[in-house]
């Protein structure tokens, strides 16, 4: 067995190794029709432990560059459900920090400016940060100041000096993304103001885990997060995390993260951590058998798509997400399975997803082609889809979950 890297977070030399998914190619790399004469390019995908600071964590590092610059298709502003969250967050934190033109909000990975426009319509002084070039440029075009660069501790010195320090730093689904966290967290802790509130969000480990949810495990996401992991980074550049939040509807059960320069903090906090501990998350025991449970998935899924394609069915798929790419590609459904995947954004259309190569249409292909079965890749849209298609479903159109069990809904 080759020597593992040191944990990407305390540096252990300790990493447990307890899934491996195979080579993968890059969950976001949809690819034009063209570039199938070229060959494809695919990483392994193994997920380690580490026992000393809990992070979740794989062991391939693919260069940023490569995964958010080069061909990023993912625009935030697509899912209805997350524009209401950002919304209300937003809101929230104008009303109890009294947020106003005098305050500065920065967002790291601000995508297309889905959130931060909400600080901007109530006045207050916004700044994105997001090396992705398109969507830096839509947010950039609908008057969202955005820097397209990676965030690290340099970058974070040069817009204090220039903008000073930030009073909110929100950082979503973007701490999975890094892999140098230690200079992202010093980053954060160098621009914020010392009453300042950074918040950040991230899918809960714990609820990947249970719900058996390991199409989130892709290369471009370097992390998974639990709370004690959490804690003990911040804390090594001078942070502490006060509070958590939790949304269970949101990416499979997400957590925010309260995090400030002063220690204050709360009972929720304590808790979550005191229960990581109590359910035995922050030990190797706790992922074991992940590895086996995720071959079920595996089997029992391949099982119900050809039993339905022997019976004669026609086969889609919802949500050429990136989480897509892994369950398509672990699982082996390929055009034998499955006639074509179909997506709200447009950027997609016309793509062929990566590995499996099914090609990538208009979520009007559905009411076109009536197929008799959806497998729904974008899971944890699984509601707002469903309701979006009720056309379908009159039709007789019937929607497949493939987690936390394969299973045929409606
Ligand atoms: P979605 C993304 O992962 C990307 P993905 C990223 N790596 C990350 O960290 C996680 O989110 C949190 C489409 N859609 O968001 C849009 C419809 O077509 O679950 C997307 O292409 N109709 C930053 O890519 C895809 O589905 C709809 O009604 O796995 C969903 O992708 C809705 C709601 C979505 O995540």
């Amino acid at each position: 067995m080759p020597e593992l890297p040191p944990c990407r977070s305390c540096g252990a030399s300790e990493l447990h190794l307890f899934l491996s998914l195979g080579d993968v190619p890059l969950a976001d790399n949809l690819l034009r029709p063209e570039a199938l004469q070229e060959p494809e390019p695919r990483f392994p995908l193994d997920v380690a432990f580490c026992p000393r600071c809990c992070l979740v964590q794989i062991l391939e590092e693919v260069p940023p560059q490569q995964l958010f610059v080069d061909n990023y298709l993912y625009f935030s502003s697509f899912s209805d459900h997350l524009l209401d969250h950002s919304r209300r967050h937003a809101e929230r934190l104008v009303e109890d920090r009294g947020l106003g033109p005098d305050s500065l909000v920065v967002e790291l990975a601000s995508n297309d400016g889905y959130l931060l426009r909400n600080f901007r319509n109530r006045g207050v002084r916004v700044l994105g940060v997001d090396p992705a070039p398109a969507q830096a440029q839509a947010a950039n075009d609908a008057g969202i100041p955005t820097v397209a660069e990676f965030f690290g501790t340099d970058l974070a010195k040069r817009l204090r000096d220039e903008h000073g320090p930030a009073d909110v730093v929100i950082a979503n689904n973007v701490m999975a993304h890094v892999p140098e966290l230690n200079d992202f967290v010093g980053g954060i802790a160098a621009l914020v103001a010392d009453d300042a509130l950074v918040t950040v969000e991230n899918p809960y480990v714990r609820d990947l885990i249970i719900h058996g949810e390991f199409d989130t495990i892709y290369h471009e996401h370097f992390s998974y997060y639990s709370c004690t992991s959490v804690d003990t980074l911040v804390r090594r550049h001078g942070l502490y995390l006060n509070d958590v939040e939790y949304f269970p509807d949101l990416h499979g059960g997400t957590l925010r993260w309260h995090i400030a320069a002063r220690e204050d903090v709360t009972p929720r906090a304590s808790g979550y951590l005191e229960d990581e501990r109590a359910i035995g998350l922050t030990t190797p025991a706790y992922y074991d058998d992940f590895s086996r449970r995720v071959g079920g998935i595996r089997t029992e899924l391949l099982d119900l798509l050809r039993g339905l394609r022997r019976d004669g069915a026609r086969i889609a798929a919802y949500g050429a997400a990136a989480k897509g790419t892994t369950m398509l590609n672990y699982v082996g459904i390929d055009g034998d399975l499955v006639d074509f995947v179909v997506d709200r954004n447009t950027h997609k259309h016309g793509l062929l997803m990566p590995g499996v190569h099914l090609p990538v249409r208009p979520v009007e292909a559905l009411l076109e082609e009536q197929p008799d079965f959806v497998l729904i890749l974008a899971w944890n849209f699984a509601n707002e889809i469903v309701r979006q298609q009720q056309a379908y479903v009159e039709r007789g159109g019937r929607f497949i979950l493939p987690v936390p069990h394969p299973r045929v809904i409606g």
